[in-house]
């Protein structure tokens, strides 16, 4: 620890009545104080910003109440925490969230008729904290909402970027990136620490076994209170910033080297500067390595810090701390607690071993093979040299643990194919004795003839294998430290394969995920520790994403249901099943989402231009864009849609369905086709939006900037939307639940928790296309030529080559990435799926045709997923991996 507490003592506290939710001033007092004194704006310019500042900053006190009394009786209870790892936050705004799960919505709602405001329009003077990519990053922030919300002892950990998720522009129909600098109006949800600060060190050497580092930043805490829903409990998100040691080198200052005084603080700056914008690729940058031990460390030395407090033995570590590590960017965790336990508390490898496998757990996101972090030695051994030695040493025990049922397996192996080679050996003796007598028969150059082949084929005969070669190849794949297979002679660090070892419970996000890492990417570690191999399928929180995100639906559901306890409860969801049968029910659930359609259609009017009608479905498409997740797929079936309906008579088209169709969607600024299909659906947006023989029939919107906010927005105007993933490669997706909940009906792939979603809902009540995860490896072998795919895809993509969108030239080779043999050769397999999509599309429209029956569907999707709450997830893991218990006040 650098700083130790300030050296001042607080008067004997005084009784509190308070709750932690109700401070000495009033809600109606608080804000105008923060108005005046903090915010410093009078009457002639609070502009809505600073209005938002105020209720802000007067939410924070009352968070501030919450959250030191429960950290105060957590420390006082002393029960096990749980600390989630995760180098992404994604905590979208914060006010409305806060100021309803602290149940003071109505207070503050009067509080501000004063200003002639409503607490919805004042949380939009807040912008995103955007710390997190996509999926991974959000399902952290839902996570810390149910941890909170159950009542369990836990802390997120992870990194104050200064810098979020760039802000995405469209300028010229293509993607422009824009810094998110999210600080600009102040935080008032954190809480600085600066008498929290540990060392993390950098580079330097081993010398006498000792590391001493190249390079030293301090990290230095700031707190996030987690309010949980309608609870006491207030939990904690504590993120790290970096500060150089000494602000300046005063040595290099009055040398006169004024730059170099700087050096180190800009050093440290860089470090927390920006999240890496990758959503499922990985960087492979020395910054980004820096990154995730920068915060790993001082998370751990934080907890270890505050467990020493209380304990004095690190051997009880276990009973009081567990570590999630939120996919393998934590990973350096495993080898960072070791070396604290060993270097600098004095335990033996043995015993801080024994701790490590007990305090960590390892959740994998992805089976997408360039996501899957593999670090170079070189870069390891260079930046962190001690934790490369001791993921050596690590890994020489996994592998000398492992040996001797390596070589039963390989044993085992010769064994079953000795008998079969003895067999073929014993028959190719006999045909070659026949070939003998047959040449000499034939007489002496014949014989001579046929000696010869003989003896080649006696040379070629199979040796049989060298057992300890065998062996040796066979621990290979299960090592570590293994060689890169493009780059010859690198050797790589297999972050997964560490974080599985290192971890005693080993987790994917959705059934099918679950199952998939077992045999496909974790098969040998099944073999071994079978128990540790779990799934714990993904959730979302209702509190965001249906009752703060759709209060109009939700009042509807708390009405029929007669209670709000669904909110906390979200099984109680199935209970309006009965109500889909009700027409009256039907109308009104349907109003709700008219009434959605027009918020969305507003947005839409002022970030794009279009001016769309509330009339037709709205179908939506919105998630990270990647080439797995087909937003092609979907551009492609838009082109033949607007060729059909270009095509139609006046007649047939007075009977087509209308649809709004909605993209959103960031492409990571260096994932070159993410870029380009981007640029494609602006392109045929801007071609059929403004094509006056289309009109309301189609539009094809491109929604800038995706973020949490919009998502919250967008959501609940939904009628159907589309996770079309390539069967086996989306690991769960959350969206997809957070449309189902809010009545949105789902086109979806055999993929991730689409299966469970269709399980629950009924697969009749969704619209499933696609090939399987299991048929995938043979069609991709099989994968056809150009001139055998369906006609309505081929003549799509004819239009976009022949420049019907525009930029032709641009497009070329995201037309080649599906339909030439080596330029991707379609391995996302668009056109194998394209056919049954095209079906799909088809049985939705004509069920859109019927509104009862899609309305019946739509409160049926609702009721059948309560399935897919957050704190269903969270308590399954605090139950099954954790095992930390709610820790409630009294
Ligand atoms: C991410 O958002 C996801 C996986 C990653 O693998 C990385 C990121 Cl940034 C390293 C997503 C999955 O793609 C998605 O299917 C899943 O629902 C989500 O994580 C949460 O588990």
């Amino acid at each position: 620890k650098v700083r130790s507490m300030l050296d001042i003592s607080f008067p004997p506290k005084e009784e509190d009545t308070s709750n932690g939710v109700a401070p000495k001033l009033g809600v109606e007092a608080s804000i105008e104080h923060e108005l005046k004194y903090r915010v410093s704006a009078n009457n002639t310019d609070a502009r809505p910003v600073k209005l938002y500042q105020s209720v802000a900053w007067s939410v924070h006190d009352r968070l501030v109440d919450a959250f030191d009394q429960t950290q105060a009786y957590w420390k006082e209870k002393d029960p096990k925490h749980i600390y989630y790892l995760s180098a992404e936050f994604l905590m979208g705004r914060t006010l409305t969230n806060a100021v309803n799960n602290l149940d003071l919505g109505g207070e503050y709602a009067e509080a501000l008729k004063k200003y002639g405001a409503d607490l919805e329009t004042v949380a939009t003077g807040e912008l995103d904290a955007a710390l997190g990519n996509g999926g991974l990053g959000r399902l952290a922030a839902c996570f810390l909402d149910s941890m909170a919300s159950l009542d369990l002892p836990g802390w997120g950990y992870g990194i104050r970027y200064r810098y979020g998720m760039f802000k995405q522009g469209v300028k010229d129909g293509l993607q422009v990136e824009l810094p998110d600098y999210w600080l600009d109006n102040g935080n008032p949800w954190e809480i600085r620490r600066p008498e929290t600060q540990f060392k993390v060190g950098f580079y330097g050497s081993l010398e006498d076994g000792k590391w001493v580092p190249g390079e030293e930043v301090i990290a230095e805490a700031y707190d996030v209170p987690i309010p949980g829903y309608k609870t006491k409990t207030c939990g904690n998100l504590r993120l790290w910033d970096a500060l150089a040691p000494e602000e300046f080198d005063l040595e290099a200052f009055n040398a006169g080297d004024y730059s170099k005084a700087v050096e180190q603080k800009r050093r440290a700056d860089g470090i927390t500067a920006v999240l890496y914008p990758n959503d499922a690729t990985e960087e492979g940058k020395e910054l980004r390595l820096k990154q995730q031990f920068f915060f790993v460390s001082a998370s751990l030395q934080d907890t270890i810090a505050r467990y020493l407090e209380q304990h004095k033995d690190l051997a009880g570590l276990p009973d009081k701390a567990c570590f999630q590590m939120n996919d393998t960017h934590p990973t350096i965790a495993v080898a960072e607690l070791m070396r604290l336990l060993i270097d600098e508390h004095g335990l033996s490898y043995d015993d801080a071993w024994a701790i490590t496998t007990k305090c960590v757990a390892y959740t994998n996101h992805t089976v997408m093979p360039e996501a899957l972090e593999k670090w170079p030695v070189r870069v390891l051994a260079k930046l962190l040299p001690r934790h490369m030695q001791l993921i050596e040493q690590i890994n020489s025990n996994w592998l000398d643990s492992i040996t001797g049922h390596v070589t039963a397996k390989v044993e085992a192996e010769l064994a079953a194919s000795d008998a079969e080679k003895q067999k073929k050996a014993a028959a190719a003796a006999e045909e070659r004795k026949a070939a003998l007598v047959a040449a000499e028969a034939k007489g002496e150059e014949a014989l001579a003839a046929a000696k010869k082949v003989v003896s080649e084929e006696e040379a070629a005969e199979e040796k049989p294998a060298d057992k300890a070669t065998l062996v040796e190849e066979k621990l290979k794949t299960y090592s570590i430290i293994q060689e890169n297979q493009w780059t010859k002679g690198e050797m790589l660090v297999n972050m997964a394969y560490l974080a599985v070892v290192g971890s005693f419970a080993v987790n994917g996000v959705a059934a099918i995920h679950s199952e998939i890492i077992k045999t496909d990417i974790f098969p040998h570690f099944v073999e071994i520790f079978p128990e540790r191999f779990q799934n714990k399928t993904n959730g979302v929180t209702l509190r965001r994403w249906l009752a703060y995100c759709n209060p109009e639906l939700s009042a509807l559901i708390t009405e029929a249901l007669g209670t709000d306890e669904w909110v906390r409860d979200a099984t109680l969801l199935a209970k309006l099943k009965p109500f889909a049968e009700d027409a009256a029910f039907r109308a009104r659930w349907r109003e709700v989402k008219q009434q959605k359609k027009k918020a969305l259609a507003e947005r839409i009017r002022e970030q794009t231009g279009y001016q769309v009608s509330t009339e037709p479905m709205y179908d939506i498409h919105v998630k990270r864009i990647h080439e797995y997740k087909r937003q092609y797929m979907n551009a492609i079936s838009l082109i033949h849609r607007y060729k059909v309906l270009k095509e139609m008579t006046p007649e047939q088209r007075a009977k087509a369905v209308p649809r709004v169709v909605v993209f959103g969607g960031k492409a990571a600024s260096a994932y070159y086709m993410a870029k380009k299909i981007v640029a494609l659906i602006l392109s045929i947006g801007e071609t059929v939006n403004n094509d006056p023989e289309i009109g309301d029939l189609l539009k094809v919107v491109f929604l800038p900037n995706y973020n949490v906010s919009e998502a919250e927005l967008i959501i609940p105007a939904a009628e159907i939307s589309q996770h079309i993933s390539t069967a086996g490669t989306e690991a769960s997706g959350t969206s997809n639940m957070k449309f189902a909940l809010n009545g949105a009906l789902i086109i979806g792939t055999l993929d991730g928790a689409n299966i469970e979603i269709g399980e629950n809902t009924g697969f009749e009540n969704l619209f499933i296309f696609g090939v399987k995860a299991d048929e995938i490896n043979k069609l991709r072998e099989d994968r056809k030529n150009f001139s055998d795919y369906d006609p309505r895809y081929t003549a799509a993509l004819q239009m976009v080559s022949s420049g019907v969108f525009g930029r032709p030239e641009y497009f070329e080779d995201l037309v080649a990435s599906i339909t030439d043999m080596n330029r991707g050769n379609d391995w996302f397999l668009l056109a194998n799926d394209f056919a049954s999509y095209m079906d799909a599309q088809d049985a939705i429209d004509e069920l859109y045709r019927d509104q009862e029956e899609w309305t019946r569907r739509s409160i049926i999707y609702t009721a059948s997923n309560g399935f897919f709450s957050s704190d269903r997830t969270i308590d399954q893991y605090a139950r099954e991996i954790w095992n930390v218990q709610p820790t409630p006040q009294p």
